[in-house]
């Protein structure tokens, strides 16, 4: 690995072994949740890897280095400093330049845990397209990153403030084998279901092993996306959701509010329309997928 990049002992020696490591991203924490449940977030999915025998590694850039697993102190910069930055792919070099604290989105924490040789990524909701992209033509680089990048990753469909339809179609132009986990509903984050259809369906994690050992063999690019519904029990209903989610655009167009605050404005505007209940959803899905992460990270293992 070479000099830009700084694993902890326990990331390190789980790479060499070649043991199971599920890498997390950072944004999440920073930008997507409020402190301090984004900590208390943060440290229990971690805990919940180790528990299941797979080591965490959470992505972020700090003093010029690429972090691969953080201490808990750098866990708790990235949740309490405001001045910590948003980086997704294109940002990385940036940060790593300025020697600024940066939080890494789903494609910085896909390209460089693969650049790490980490297999399997977990997380809340990708990025995608946007509502009235016709406008914005906001399409968010972790659609690019999943087509260009081979890893497993598991999230909960795609945010439902976005176009789910579009994202769906535009996962497609960029051949992202994408799976509803024992769903054919592909799941809108806050809500099981979006009513779009998943491209396809996988039921167990031994079957996402052997499909991510089929395409590392014949050298497809792109990653391999499952779709986790949230628990029943902690979903949000469409249509009470959607009344926040419109409420909340019209907040950000009237505050003008564009580019890579768009997400992190919404979601917070969401946690406080709501009440808090979005952020409860928002964790327990996110908890789910990083358990499922880990158990393809062990599937994958035993390969
Ligand atoms: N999912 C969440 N909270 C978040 C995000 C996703 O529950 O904060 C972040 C992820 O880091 C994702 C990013 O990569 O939002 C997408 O931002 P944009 O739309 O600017 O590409
Ligand atoms: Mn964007």
């Amino acid at each position: 690995m070479n000099s830009l990049f700084k694993l902890t002992p326990e990331v390190a020696s789980a790479l060499e072994t070649g043991s199971p490591v599920l890498a997390l991203e950072s944004t999440i924490i920073s930008h997507g949740m409020p402190y301090p449940q984004n900590l208390e977030f943060a440290m229990r999915a971690e805990q919940m890897v180790r528990d299941k025998g797979v080591v965490p590694a959470t992505i972020a850039i700090q003093n010029g280095k690429a972090c691969i697993g953080l201490s808990e102190i750098e866990l708790q910069v990235l949740a309490q400093n405001d001045e910590v930055k948003k980086v997704a792919t294109r940002d990385i070099c940036i940060a790593l330049a300025e020697k600024s604290i940066g939080a890494t989105t789903v494609s910085a924490t896909m390209h460089l845990a693969h650049q790490a040789g980490i297999r399997v990524f977990a997380t809340g909701g990708i990025g995608g397209v946007h509502r009235k992209v016709e406008k914005s033509f906001d399409i968010s680089q972790d659609l690019r990153e999943l087509g260009r990048t081979p890893m497993v990753v598991v999230s909960a469909g795609c945010k439902a403030i976005l176009d789910i339809p579009h994202t769906i179609e535009y996962l497609e132009t960029e051949g992202v084998t994408v799976l509803g986990y024992q769903t054919d509903d592909f799941p809108a984050f806050y809500s099981q279901k979006s009513s779009s259809p998943t491209p396809g369906r996988i039921e167990s994690c031994a079957e996402i092993a052997e499909l991510y050992r089929l395409k590392k063999i014949i050298n497809q690019p792109g990653a391999i996306l499952i779709a986790n519904p949230v628990p029943r029990e902690d979903e949000i209903p469409k249509k009470i959701i959607n009344t926040y989610i419109k409420q909340a655009l019209g907040e950000c167009r009237a505050k003008n509010i564009r580019g890579k605050k768009v997400t992190p404005f919404l979601l917070g505007q969401i946690v406080e329309l709501t009440g808090g209940k979005s952020l409860k959803a928002n964790i327990a899905l996110a908890m789910n997928n990083i358990k499922l992460g880990a158990e393809i990270a062990l599937a994958i293992h035993m390969k």
